[in-house]
């Protein structure tokens, strides 16, 4: 037993185990009390993040209060183990929030990269449609010069492409008119045997001669002059079919659209050339032309149809080289009516018309075109060369038996003397002669008018 002294009137004594029992009591209850601290830190660690008004609310009594939010740098590995559990916590959210953020941002920044990307696409392509457009302004500006240049070409007269002709057969007869003897039978026989060589062919000259045989009788013809005058009168009758003499007219475009000519005629007599020239024209006055390269045996044929194309400014349907030329002819029927063309125009082939399949072919391709455009083609035009001289007149026949010819294209009446054969055709065919050519250019196809033809064969 201890005594224990109070200074105060207590006077306790305690033992030895009072003491230790004290001891032993005094550390449970520390025990106790720290056992409480960690358990209150657990359940704090544990709970949901506090809202933000929450954050700033005092501890619960007893709990250590949250240490300051640490700036935002990044925690390293060594430091993460000796954060606490609330630092754990907020140095998760703030390393989330950074995720997030830069996520952001390079989503950002690839939106960014994509419309950059758009914008420059969208500019490039216009850049290509600006150049595209202008190239093809360009081209179109061009096509228009050359037209125009073509057009403007002076081409030469009628008298002038006449003049071989006007040296032959019309140098003689005007020699037999400038005599002053009486018309007599030895000048009629005279001017029989010019007439006769003459390409006017044999039917035509005979009834020239008969009806001035007949004048002469009637005694309406006494001088040279008198028979030259009546002959003058009479080939003007024969070559205007007995209609107008001024009918110079450009090739008529109907009201039916397209309006479809088919151009015939045997190899080498103008057909291509005269396309081109009537292309040329018909675009001058204003129409919208269409070629069709139905011309497909003979290999150059589509490429010299094309160059005239190209010069005119006129689209061209095309086959290849030995196809069908009905179904080229129909593809360009069909176009032209597809695309509202004003006129389209038809190359064929030109095989010697002595073979029969030539004309077979060609009323097939007339008959499909008929398919592609009701009522087509509209004008069926036969190309002759002059220089053919009466072959003209017979290859004209057999063409306007087999087809139905409408009108007539005389071309190279420059390079012949056998003129003649004008006055030929139109009095055993009764077809209108719509043009003659008397050279290479546009100008050079002249609408064929009566007066002009026999002014320039009498002067
Ligand atoms: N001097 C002159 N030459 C012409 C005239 N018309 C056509 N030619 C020429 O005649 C030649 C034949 O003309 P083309 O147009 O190819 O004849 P084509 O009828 O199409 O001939 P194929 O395609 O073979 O059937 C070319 O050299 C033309 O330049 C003309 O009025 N006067
Ligand atoms: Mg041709």
């Amino acid at each position: 037993m201890i005594p224990l002294r109070a200074h105060s009137v207590l006077a306790v004594s305690l033992s030895a185990a009072d003491v230790a029992g004290i001891a032993v009591l005094v550390a449970l209850l520390a025990l106790v009390v720290l056992a409480a601290v960690r358990l209150a830190r657990k359940k704090r660690a544990a709970a949901p993040p506090a809202a933000p008004g929450e954050r700033e609310a005092l501890p619960p009594r007893g709990v250590p209060a949250a240490p300051p939010p640490r700036p935002a740098e990044k925690v390293r590995p060594a430091e993460w183990k000796r954060l606490a559990p609330e630092e754990h916590a907020a140095e998760e959210a703030r390393r989330k929030e950074e995720y997030r953020r830069r996520k952001e941002e390079e989503r950002a920044d690839k939106e960014r990269r994509r419309l950059e990307r758009e914008e420059e696409a969208r500019r490039a392509e216009e850049e290509r449609r600006r150049l595209e457009r202008e190239a093809e302004e360009a081209a179109a500006r061009a096509r228009e010069e050359e037209r125009r240049r073509v057009e403007a070409e002076a081409g030469r007269t009628l008298a002038a492409g006449l003049e071989k002709t006007r040296g032959g057969f019309m140098s003689r007869l005007n020699a037999l008119f400038g005599g002053t003897q009486a018309v007599d039978e030895g000048v009629l026989a005279e001017m029989e045997e010019v007439l006769f060589t003459a390409d006017i062919g044999v039917k035509t000259a005979t009834r020239l001669l008969e009806t001035a045989r007949e004048r002469v009788r009637r005694k309406e013809l006494s001088d040279p002059a008198k028979l030259k005058a009546a002959l003058r009168e009479e080939i003007a009758r024969i070559v205007s079919l007995d209609g107008a003499l001024d009918g110079a007219e450009e090739l008529a475009v109907g009201p039916a659209r397209p309006h479809v000519v088919m151009v015939v005629g045997v190899n080498g007599a103008g057909k291509t050339t005269t396309i081109g020239k009537l292309a040329a024209k018909v675009r001058a006055r204003g129409h919208s032309v269409l070629l069709g390269a139905g011309d497909t045996f003979r290999a150059a044929a589509g490429e010299q149809l094309e160059i005239w194309a190209e010069r005119v400014g006129a689209p061209v349907v095309r086959g290849k080289d030995g196809s069908d030329p009905a179904s080229v002819c129909f593809e360009a029927a069909k176009k032209g009516a597809t695309d509202g063309v004003d006129v389209v125009i038809c190359d064929t082939a030109g095989r010697l018309h002595t073979k029969a399949p030539l004309m077979e072919e060609l009323r097939k391709v007339k008959r499909v075109i008929d398919k592609a455009v009701a009522g087509a083609p509209h004008e069926v035009l036969l190309v002759l060369d002059a220089t053919n001289g009466q072959n003209a007149i017979a290859q004209a026949r057999q063409f306007h038996e087999a087809l139905g010819v409408t009108g007539i294209v005389l071309t190279k009446l420059d390079g012949t003397a056998k003129g003649g054969v004008v006055i030929g055709i139109c009095d055993e065919l009764k077809l209108p002669v719509r043009y003659v050519g008397v050279g290479e250019k546009v100008a050079d196809l002249r609408p064929f008018s009566p007066r002009e033809f026999v002014d320039a064969l009498f002067a």
